[in-house]
């Protein structure tokens, strides 16, 4: 698409953006109605806010049944750039998740807290306790730049405290525009006459799709850089930064059978130096608002437009804003990622403890009393909260002397010390899926601990219990907790049925690719059994098995192939 815009070509979503008049659309009059559901063009709008309209999807058939209306909830998003969060903020947000919410907080992927099962009319009090606690959920959803990521477990007076600083930056430099979001989750107005106020990165449509910005460190790539539309690896000497390595086109989604989406690692772009960062990032965004495909959303991320016209085009285009050549991206590799879960020292004095969580679900359950044992821990020692890229979560700045009683509690309250845990559930990952998310065609969360649980016992047998494998799981192609580039992954594809793709890597530098298709959850474990047998034979000594299959080609398992 050029800079002409057809209009009658274009998604009905770039209509209501347009018509929304930065993003007030019909949503400040509907928040506030009876109804317990919004119109098609509040709902869309509500995203902008950080918000999904969802219903529990157990409840479909029985209500439809009933002749019922769906059984509406709405999911909540906080953004935290780069994760972070005081006592105090943690302490809010535990709050609403059960004065609001289903009792329970998720930490997503990117690093942000999901809030659950909020009926409409308590919408408003959600957000506005959010924004009392100094948190907001503008742009947490919606076509604009999402949550920035960055590694965030900190190492006193090196750059990685820096980079943190750099994800608030640039934050606040991509927020939308709008009087919008405070009028009616701030000061909680009824409007109708909207003040449009002039947002010259967004322009009156926004971008043609989610924008989404990472940072990560050539030996720590915790944060999956290169699943970004933009990325930023930390060029550095020593602890003096010294720029970034720029990465264009990254994501992960697709559709299943549209061989023209697929998910896609960044490219390398150029080196950029700290002084000039947001001002490339912003000409980035800006070729992508200007050339991305506005009329199949499902192609619309810079991806396809990278694909589409070429580096060189896009280049050529981003360099046209800044008015000057871009420097060489530089020769550096990325060859670690880290979990940082376990104590770790900070270089200050204090440390840091990182706790495993099973799919990002804070819960009390069974025996396993994590969200008490948090509130607990918070309240006590007043640490600050950092939210991982892995859906864990890191209890920073406490003092050494306070390590034991920390452990005390944590075990005390069911939970398993890190060590104690096989390495195929320390990296595993599952996504909501079902019955949240409304594009789940399998499940995920909900049965991800019994498949690892199978994984586990195979993996034993063979005597593969120590390798580090990177298993996760989504209930649909999307690619949520970042399937493609796991060692192995478990894709949904209809009810109870997956596809299996292997050969990525932790250090997410390689996609893996499907295997097998419409494979029963039942026999997913069984049919990856002879992968791990002849890894088992025929690897080199150290080799990861993402990295063997990558190596001797994993051929598809099915003679009609995969898709
Ligand atoms: Fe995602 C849509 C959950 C990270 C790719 N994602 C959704 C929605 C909102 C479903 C919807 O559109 O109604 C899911 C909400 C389900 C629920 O009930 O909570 C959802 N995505 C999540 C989270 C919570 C998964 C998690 O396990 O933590 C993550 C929230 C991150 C955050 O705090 O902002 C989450 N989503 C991702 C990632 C991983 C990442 O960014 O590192 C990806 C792959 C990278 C990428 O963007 O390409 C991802 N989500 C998608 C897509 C596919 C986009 C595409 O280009 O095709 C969709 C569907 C869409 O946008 O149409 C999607
Ligand atoms: Fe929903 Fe699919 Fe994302 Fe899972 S991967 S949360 S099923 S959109």
């Amino acid at each position: 698409m050029s800079t002409t815009i057809d209009e009658a070509a274009l998604s009905s979503a770039e209509r209501i953006k347009k018509e929304s008049l930065g993003l007030h659309g019909p949503l400040a009059e509907e928040v506030g109605n009876d109804a317990t559901h919004l119109s098609e063009e509040a709902k869309q709008i509500l995203k902008f806010h950080g918000s999904y309209q969802q219903e529990d999807r157990d409840q479909r058939r029985e209500r439809k049944k009933a002749g019922l209306e769906p059984a509406y909830q709405y999911m909540v998003r906080s953004k935290l750039p780069g994760g972070t969060m005081t006592a105090e903020q943690y302490l809010a947000q535990d709050d609403l998740a059960s004065r609001y919410g289903d009792g329970t907080l998720r930490v997503t992927t990117r690093q942000g807290f999901q809030f659950y099962g909020i009926v409409k009319s308590d919408l408003r009090g959600t957000i506005h306790a959010l924004n009392e606690a100094l948190i907001t959920t503008l742009g947490a959803c919606g076509d604009v730049v999402r949550n920035i990521i960055t590694c965030s477990a900190p190492a006193s007076g090196t750059v990685r405290q820096e980079i943190s600083e750099w994800t608030k930056r640039l934050t606040a430099e991509f927020l939308p525009r709008t009087r919008a979001y405070h009028e009616i989750w701030v000061e909680g107005q009824q409007v109708t006459a909207h003040e449009v106020v002039d947002d010259p990165l967004y322009k009156d449509r926004y971008l043609p799709r989610k924008f989404k910005i990472g940072f990560a460190f050539p030996d720590d790539n915790c944060t999956d850089v290169f699943s970004n539309d933009f990325g930023l690896v930390v060029i550095a000497d020593g602890d003096r930064l010294i720029g970034f390595n720029a990465l264009v086109g990254g994501g992960l989604g697709k559709t299943h059978g549209k061989e023209d989406t697929y998910p896609r690692l960044a490219s390398p772009f150029a080196f950029v130096t700290p002084d000039e960062v947001v001002e490339v990032a912003r000409a980035v965004i800006a070729v992508q608002r200007d050339h991305g495909n506005r009329e199949n959303r499902k192609r619309a991320r810079l991806k396809y437009l990278l694909d589409e016209r070429g580096m060189d085009w896009f280049r050529g285009e981003v360099e046209a804003i800044l008015g000057r050549k871009l420097a060489p991206y530089r020769p550096v590799e990325v060859t670690e990622a880290h979990d940082h879960l376990g104590w770790h020292d900070q270089g200050d004095g204090r440390w840091f403890r990182g706790i495993w969580i099973q799919n990002g679900r804070i819960q009390d359950h069974g025996d396993l009393r994590l969200r008490t044992v948090l509130r607990r821990i918070v309240e006590r020692y007043r640490p600050d909260v950092y939210l991982t890229t892995q859906q864990n979560l890191l209890l920073v700045n406490l003092s050494p002397e306070h390590r034991e009683e920390i452990d005390a509690l944590l075990l005390e309250h069911g939970v398993t010390p890190p060590e104690e845990l096989s390495q195929a559930r320390r990296h595993s990952m599952a996504c909501p899926a079902l019955p949240t998310c409304p594009l789940a065609v399998a499940e995920s969360e909900r049965i991800f601990p019994e498949v690892v649980g199978e994984m586990e016992e195979l993996l034993a047998e063979l005597g593969l219990a120590d390798e580090t494998i990177a298993i996760r799981m989504t209930g649909c192609p999307n690619g949520c907790a970042r399937p493609y580039t796991a060692d192995l992954a478990f894709i949904g594809r209809s009810l109870n049925k997956y596809v299996v793709y292997v050969g990525g890597n932790l250090e997410g530098t390689r996609l893996a690719q499907p295997i097998a298709d419409l494979v029963p959850l039942t026999d997913l474990v069984s049919t990856v059994r002879p992968l791990f047998e002849r890894y088992k034979d025929e690897r080199e000594p150290g080799e990861s098995f993402g990295d063997f299959w990558s190596r001797v080609g994993a051929e598809p398992l099915q003679a009609a192939g995969v898709r």
